[in-house]
């Protein structure tokens, strides 16, 4: 099968330091045939264990777990063997190539360990934030066609197995197991099966996992990625993320969101990088602890958690060796000088801003090493990608005119669809052969790009992608509320905070507990971060010619344009 290759395989400037020539000489096709060499047949979790143990890395950590309350390290055969396990019960209970299996857990080493063994099997994996509630929970299952489940025995509250009936089985990875049929113990279960399997060979188009990503107005979108991401992926974390031999790489973000997929695990496994899992809630002491700890050298974090690093104080980070730290990136909301700053003086080392969304896959736009950095800029396009700024009939636009960021369609990563909605997917390439992103951008003559924010109203809070449909649909469900409209306001930690604009049904007054109410009402539908922390009570909300939000008003509204707040 396909034979592994060393970071060293990368076609041309392995390190990447002529940034023009990679551009021009660079080729797809060319990459391909480097990284999955004659194999016709291929399979993303057989690559990074299997393939990793053959070129001898079988005794090398693959994931160190850090959690809370367990401290775990896995080499790459022992993740093999757990991968195979789970695998063997998938098949055991009846689940094929093409089911969907949902992965609703805390981040532990068997979330990862279930991700690769439905991989393994081409089992499709619908993976799910442990965040989210009820509401959020049975949208996802429900639209994927979720046949079997993953969870803990505290998420299962939040999984309404009377909506689901295709829902088969659920495996309990923690806590009691319910004496139903069809809820299994996931370690008995793992513990009792074979260690060895049979891999299932697939199409590079095979999906691997559907990841709900939220749209502006409408229902989140389950983006369908393929096996081929992996080419991606491989590429941009030799070129972007500057992986080598002997480094231990952080992706803090988590595996219910894009980057804690694909650069969370897949990306460093690919390269057999151990990869270092920090189990828990946020917290300053404990992630700089963990870079100590675990020496780690690449760390992939986020303007958020930054900041709250730094308003904990130099009292709190520096009490801690941060000298492994050799190279930092940024990712999922716009770098901001103070973190730019930080980093210098703790690291003695800039970070890289890298630009990409759940959409494109793997990063796009990226302060690359052999370049220099821009303040404010996110970046150039990675070899491989085109990126213009393109109005809204898709022509190009010159130097500091801000409109559509766009990327020309045909790189590995992309997603190949959106489930159930082919029309869905096909409306973002509406300006052919131009991805339209939904951010806002202008280019400079130099050919960096600044980020300007979305286009549409999709909400960044502290780095997470929320759409405000599904926020204002659950407002609407509560009988005070006549109708709502959502948009993300500016805010100096956050990014953005979300911004609830009600209208009240006649005989209900606006009050401190109403305020409290509704929060918790969004909480404990959908999910704690897509609760409003502001609220303001107004006449109607302004729409456009065909009923929807005027997102372009809200945005005025919250920016306090015109005054009308
Ligand atoms: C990877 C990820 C995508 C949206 C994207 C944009 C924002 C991502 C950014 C950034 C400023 C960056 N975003 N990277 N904004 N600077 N470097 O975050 O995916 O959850 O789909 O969000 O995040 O607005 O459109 P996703």
């Amino acid at each position: 099968m396909s034979k592994a290759k060393r970071i060293s395989a990368l076609p041309g400037d392995h390190n990447l330091q002529n940034y023009d020539q990679a551009c021009r000489t660079f080729n797809f096709e060319e990459l391909a045939r480097e990284f999955y060499g004659d194999a016709a047949w291929v399979n993303v979790a057989h690559r990074v264990l299997e393939d990793n143990i053959a070129r001898g890395l079988g005794d090398r950590v693959a994931l160190y777990f850090d959690g809370d309350d367990r401290q775990e390290t896995y080499t790459f055969n022992q993740l093999n063997q757990q991968v195979n396990r789970f695998a063997n019960i998938l098949e055991k209970h009846g689940l094929q190539r093409g089911d969907r299996l949902g992965l609703f857990l805390p981040r532990s080493p068997e979330l990862y360990i279930s991700f690769l063994g439905a991989a393994k099997k081409g089992v499709v994996v619908v993976p799910l934030f442990e965040a989210f509630m009820e509401d959020a929970v049975r949208e996802r299952l429900q639209d994927s066609g979720a046949r079997a489940l993953v969870t803990t025995a505290d998420l299962l509250p939040r999984v309404p197995r009377q909506h689901l009936p295709g829902l088969k089985t659920v495996f309990i990875t923690r806590g009691a197991v319910a004496d139903t049929d069809n809820t299994l113990d996931w370690h008995s279960e793992v513990t009792a099966a074979s260690p060895v399997t049979r891999c299932c060979w697939l199409n590079r188009e095979d999906p691997l996992f559907i990841l709900y990503a939220a749209g502006a107005d409408g229902r989140p979108k389950g983006l369908v990625h393929v096996h081929d991401i992996m080419l991606g992926l491989w590429y941009t974390s030799a070129w972007v993320h500057d992986l080598k031999d002997g480094d231990v790489y952080w992706c803090t973000a988590d595996p219910g969101w894009i980057t804690g997929i694909a650069y969370g695990f897949l990306a460093p496994w690919l390269h057999g990088v151990p990869v270092l899992v920090k189990g828990g809630r946020f917290d300053a002491a404990g992630w700089c602890r963990a870079l100590e700890k675990y020496k780690v050298s690449v760390w992939y974090s986020a303007p958020t958690a930054w900041r709250m690093i730094i308003a904990a104080g130099r009292e709190v980070y520096g009490q801690y060796d941060l000298s492994s730290v050799r190279h930092l990136l940024s990712v999922g909301e716009p770098l901001t000088g103070d973190v730019m700053q930080w980093c210098m003086e703790t690291f003695g080392i800039p970070v890289y801003d890298t630009w990409w969304m759940s959409e494109t896959g793997m990063n796009m736009i990226c302060n690359l090493r052999c370049l220099d950095i821009k303040l404010g800029s996110i970046g150039r396009p990675v070899p491989g990608i085109k990126a213009a700024v393109v109005d809204d009939s898709g022509k190009e636009l010159p130097p500091y005119h801000v409109g559509n960021l766009a990327v020309q369609r045909g790189w590995p990563a992309m997603a190949r669809d959106v489930w159930g909605d082919r029309a869905k997917y096909e409306a973002y390439f509406k300006l052919a052969p131009w991805f339209i992103s939904g951010d806002a951008a202008y280019m400079d003559e130099d050919g960096y790009f600044y980020f300007q924010g979305r286009v549409d109203g999709v909400i960044n809070t502290a780095g997470e992608r929320v759409g405000p449909w599904e926020v204002e649909e659950k407002l609407k469900e509560h009988p005070a509320v006549l109708d709502a409209g959502v948009a993300g306001k500016p805010d100096k930690i956050r990014g953005e905070i979300i911004k609830a604009y009600i209208v009240l049904q006649p005989g209900h007054q606006w009050s401190q507990q109403l305020k409290e109410e509704l929060r918790s009402f969004v909480k404990n539908g959908l999910a704690a971060h897509a609760a409003p922390r502001e609220f303001a009570v107004k006449e109607n909300i302004p729409k456009t010619p065909d009923g929807q939000v005027d997102r372009k008003a809200l945005r005025g509204w919250v920016l306090e344009l015109g005054g009308v707040d």
